[in-house]
Formats: C-alpha cells, sequence, structure tokens
C-alpha cells in the first residue's frame, strides 16, 4: 500500500457496533464484563481502550511495523523506553538531541544507574569507539533537534546489530511519511506525535512502534504498569491527524526548501541548517534515507548574540513564537532559551548550538508570506 492510502486506511476500522465510519471517541474508565473475567476484551481505560487500539494500529501501520504502543506524551513514550533497561546498562546517544530527552537521560534517568554517553554521530563509525560490552542500547535522533544533522539509520543499524545492542530512533522531525527507520533496520521507532502526525497543535502524544514481539510485549506491560496512557479524545485527533499527514508533509517540503534558500540569501544570516542543501554533510544520507527534507531548519545570525536573536523573535507576525512544531502554523523559537534550556550552555556552543540559533517549523501557509515577514523581522 503507498503512503497516501496506508496513512488513511491502514490499522482502522468502521465501528463494529454502528458503522461510524470514523472511531468514536471511547470516554469511558471501565467495561462492564459478564462475569469475572468475562468481557470483549476491554477490561479498563488505562489498560485498553477501543479508541487507543485502533490509534495504536494505525501508527504501527504508517510505520510499516507490527506493534503500536502509545503514550500521553512523546517523553512519556522515552520514558517508558528507558524502563527496558537496568542499573548499569549503557546507551549512546546523539549529543544532539531534543532538550527533554537530554534532561530525561540525564538528570531522571542516570540516578537510577543507566549510563549515557552525547556523542557525535554523524560518522556512524564514531559510536564504535565508545561501545562497551555493558552497550545495550543506540538512541538516534534524525535529523537531530535543533541542528537538523543527519544520522546514518542503516549504518547504525549494522553497528548495533554487531553488538546485540538495540538500535532506536526518535523520527519526530521526519515523520512517518518522509522515513521509516524499522525498514533500515532500527528495532524500534519513537514518535512525539504531538508534532507532524497530530498535525494542528492540540494534542500531546508519543509512541513507540516495533516489529520485535518480545519488545512489544514488554512496552504494552509498562504501558499499563506505569501508566502513562493517552485519553481516547487525544486518540481521536491522531487519529485525525494521521489521515492528512502526507498531504501536510508535502506542503511543508516545499515551503521549507523555499524559506531555507530564502534565508540563506539573506544579508544578515550567517549560517542556515537545512538538510535539503547539497553542500549539507548529510545530504546524501538524507536523500537515500528520507523521502523529502522536512519543514525543520534553523539559522544563525551574522550579529550572534542573544540580543539579536531576541529582536527576531519577538518582530515575526505570522511566525509564532512558541515552542513545539510540526503543525500547519509556521512557529519561531529560540533553542538555547527555550526548547534546549537543560542543556548546560558550555555543552551546547560545544556541539554547535549558539546564542544566536533560531529555529523554524515551517508551516503550510503560502511561502511569500513566510518569506516577507521573516524579511520584515530580519530588518
Ligand atoms: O513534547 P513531547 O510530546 O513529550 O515530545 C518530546 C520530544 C521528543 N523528541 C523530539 C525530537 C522532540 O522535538 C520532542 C518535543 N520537542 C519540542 C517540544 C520542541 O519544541 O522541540
Amino acid at each position: 500500500m503507498k503512503a497516501a492510502t496506508k496513512f488513511i486506511h491502514a490499522g482502522v476500522h468502521p465501528d463494529p457496533s454502528t458503522g461510524a465510519i470514523m472511531t468514536p471517541i471511547f470516554q469511558t474508565s471501565t467495561f462492564v464484563q459478564e462475569g469475572p473475567g468475562k468481557h470483549k476484551g476491554y477490561e479498563y481505560a488505562r489498560t485498553q481502550n477501543p479508541t487507543r487500539t485502533q490509534l495504536q494500529n494505525a501508527l504501527a501501520a504508517a510505520e510499516n511495523g507490527k506493534y503500536g504502543i502509545s503514550f500521553s506524551s512523546g517523553l512519556a513514550a522515552t520514558d517508558t523506553l528507558m524502563k527496558l533497561f537496568k542499573p548499569g546498562d549503557e546507551i549512546i546517544s546523539t549529543n544532539d538531541l531534543y532538550g527533554g530527552t537530554y534532561r530525561l537521560m540525564r538528570k531522571v534517568w542516570e540516578a537510577y544507574g543507566l549510563k549515557f554517553r552525547f556523542i557525535d554521530m554523524s560518522h556512524a563509525d564514531n559510536i564504535s569507539k565508545y561501545l562497551t560490552p555493558a552497550t545495550r542500547l543506540i538512541w538516534v535522533e534524525t535529523p537531530t533537534n535543533p541542528l537538523i544533522r543527519i544520522i546514518d539509520i542503516k549504518a547504525c543499524a549494522a553497528v548495533a546489530r554487531k553488538t546485540g545492542a538495540l538500535l532506536a530512533v526518535d523520527n519526530t522531525f521526519a515523520s512517518p511519511y518522509l522515513q521509516n527507520p524499522l525498514d533500515l533496520g532500527a528495532d524500534m521507532v519513537m514518535h512525539s506525535a504531538t508534532k507532524y502526525i497530530g498535525g494542528h497543535s492540540d494534542v500531546v502524544h508519543g509512541c513507540i512502534i516495533t516489529n520485535n514481539k518480545e519488545i512489544a510485549d514488554r512496552l504494552y506491560f509498562l504501558q499499563n504498569a506505569c501508566g502513562a496512557v493517552p485519553g481516547p479524545q487525544d486518540c481521536f485527533l491522531l487519529l485525525r491527524g494521521l489521515k492528512t499527514l502526507h498531504v501536510r508533509m508535502q506542503r511543508h517540503c516545499e515551503n521549507g526548501e523555499q524559506i531555507a534558500h530564502f534565508l540563506r540569501r539573506h544579508p544578515k544570516v550567517d549560517k542556515v541548517h537545512w538538510c535539503g542543501f547539497e553542500d549539507h554533510p548529510g545530504y546524501e544520507i538524507a536523500k537515500t534515507q528520507m523521502n523529502g527534507f522536512g519543514g525543520m531548519l534553523s539559522f544563525e545570525l551574522k550579529d550572534n548574540t542573544l540580543a539579536a536573536a531576541e529582536k527576531v523573535l519577538s518582530s515575526t507576525k505570522l511566525f509564532s513564537c512558541a515552542e513545539s512544531l510540526g503543525g500547519v502554523e509556521s512557529l519561531i523559537g529560540h533553542p538555547a532559551s527555550m526548547t534546549h534550556a537543560s542543556i548546560p550552555r558550555e555543552e551546547r556552543i560545544a556541539n554547535g548550538l549558539v546564542d544566536s540559533l533560531i529555529r523554524l517549523s515551517v508551516g503550510i501557509e503560502d511561502a511569500e508570506d513566510l518569506k516577507a515577514d521573516l524579511d520584515q523581522a530580519l530588518e
């Protein structure tokens, strides 16, 4: 099934009791049983909910996977994934990633004995230097947040296979339309579905998709045992969002390309980070593992100061200054003080995240209007 058909039809069925084409919102906390243990597959809504079941099936299909497991946020999904490991286990993670993921790893899970290394993965060979017999997971985010670096998923899968470690890919920036990590050898793919999958900035959600039954069973167990589950209305919104993912992503890509080229030509702008430039170090890999370059980009100002960045961020009219990304409306953000403030400044700067870096989530408005807005803000 091709993507456009898959996102609309795969994994979902009309409601068997009424024929409703859209999955109803089963707003219930429990399900009546004929007698103890005699039920229709649903007992208690933390454990299962029919709206969530359909969403999990649709998300699995979207990533060409067998099992989908949904959570109340992207971080709840990652938090649950960390519970697959035990004290002393080592996790190698990329050094450019969402600040909240970094915070979860460093400031929560390190205290429970997991060991993290944050490294440059722009060459997968670099990972081998950090492997030890205790390495259990390679955590990849690609394209990375916020520097839009590209990591070779297939090459990482080869490294992971050699050592028996698992490979998990945070696919949030690409979406299942642009990239399918399971097809490239990953064991798990994670999404902050808050972003492109939802697509309308009205829901917070996370998911993990895998083909590995043992991992899936453990994650379903943890989903119920720890309880970070999404509500049925959120699941409904995501089922709805997923149906237009391919159309929205096509426009995000077109607008992203136009804005990237516009910024590159702008006299006030220094570097532009967008993986569709032929001279981007990850361009060749992006071309092979992605179906487009997406709508996320970031740029540095010639005046590399916090004050200059703040001026731009408070001067746009169509781009709203806000955290998050992937919605139909364009957003502008300042990673150093917003989404990545939990990373110590020295570490940020050492990894290339400078004070004037501005991140854009390019929406699906008219590209000329978006360029005009950035132009007046930069002036
Ligand atoms: O916000 P939540 O649904 O919990 O997802 C966390 C998350 C995970 N992975 C990536 C790549 C992300 O970008 C995020 C959330 N990011 C933002 C809120 C942001 O503005 O970057």
